[in-house]
């Protein structure tokens, strides 16, 4: 499949785009949406040759939901573009959309607070009891069929957005296939939410309003 569009939400990563933009694989196009940067991540991304649209509502639900819209492929996939995850690492999440609806990646390495590890095995752990997805982390990397995407209707627009595209999808039926991706410290720039007490809380309060 070589029809697939990088979607990359990013808001002010400048500094990690040049080598998110580097390790793009052959014949996929990416797709920065900028969402709200005071710094040159547009400029940077331009220059790179990704297409750039410009999304003023904040969160990374409305970044990514801009990207799916805008996106004119028949697969789309998002990652970060913090530089904290590998875009060489797409493809065999886009090959498993053969037998899947939707394949998300389970982050390996890094060194994610305390905090975050708990939570996320926490959430995971309820994704697989009550609603049957074989999965193992929060979906924060997944490659899946634009129309699809749209038609599930996901409309969280902050960072609860992984969590009720992988809940609407198990109560749409869909298949889920979860695979090992790689994943390290942002390259460059601030962490917006594991890396501070702020940050978790809001996330934590949007994930809990999708998963209760
Ligand atoms: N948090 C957050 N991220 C956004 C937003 N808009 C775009 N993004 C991008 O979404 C991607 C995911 O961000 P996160 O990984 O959740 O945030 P982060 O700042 O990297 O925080 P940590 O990974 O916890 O260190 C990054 O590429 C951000 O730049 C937004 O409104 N909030
Ligand atoms: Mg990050």
């Amino acid at each position: 499949m070589s029809d697939v569009t990088v979607i990359i939400p990013c808001m002010n990563e400048a500094g990690s785009l040049p080598g998110v933009l580097a390790r793009i694989p052959d014949g996929y196009r990416a797709l920065v949406v900028d969402n709200n940067s005071t710094d040159d991540t547009a400029n940077v991304a331009e220059s790179l040759g990704a297409t750039v649209i410009r999304e003023p509502v904040p969160g990374y639900g409305s970044a990514v939901h801009a990207g799916v819209v805008a996106a004119e492929s028949e697969v789309v996939c998002v990652l970060d573009g913090d530089g904290s995850m590998d875009p060489q690492d797409l493809p065999l999440l886009v090959a498993a959309l053969d037998d899947a609806d939707l394949a998300v990646g389970r982050r390996r390495g890094g060194n994610s607070p305390l905090h975050a590890r708990l939570g996320n095995a926490v959430l995971s752990m309820r994704l697989r009891t009550k609603y049957s997805l074989p999965v193992h982390d929060l979906g924060a990397v997944r490659a899946v069929r634009r129309q699809a995407l749209l038609d599930l209707n996901v409309s969280d627009r902050r960072s609860g957005y992984p969590l009720q595209l992988l809940v609407l999808a198990s109560k749409a039926g869909w298949t889920v296939t979860e695979l090992d991706v790689s994943y390290s410290p942002r390259t460059a720039g601030v962490s917006k939410v594991s890396g501070s007490v702020g940050g978790t809380v809001v996330a934590v309060r949007d994930f809990w309003k999708v998963l209760k």
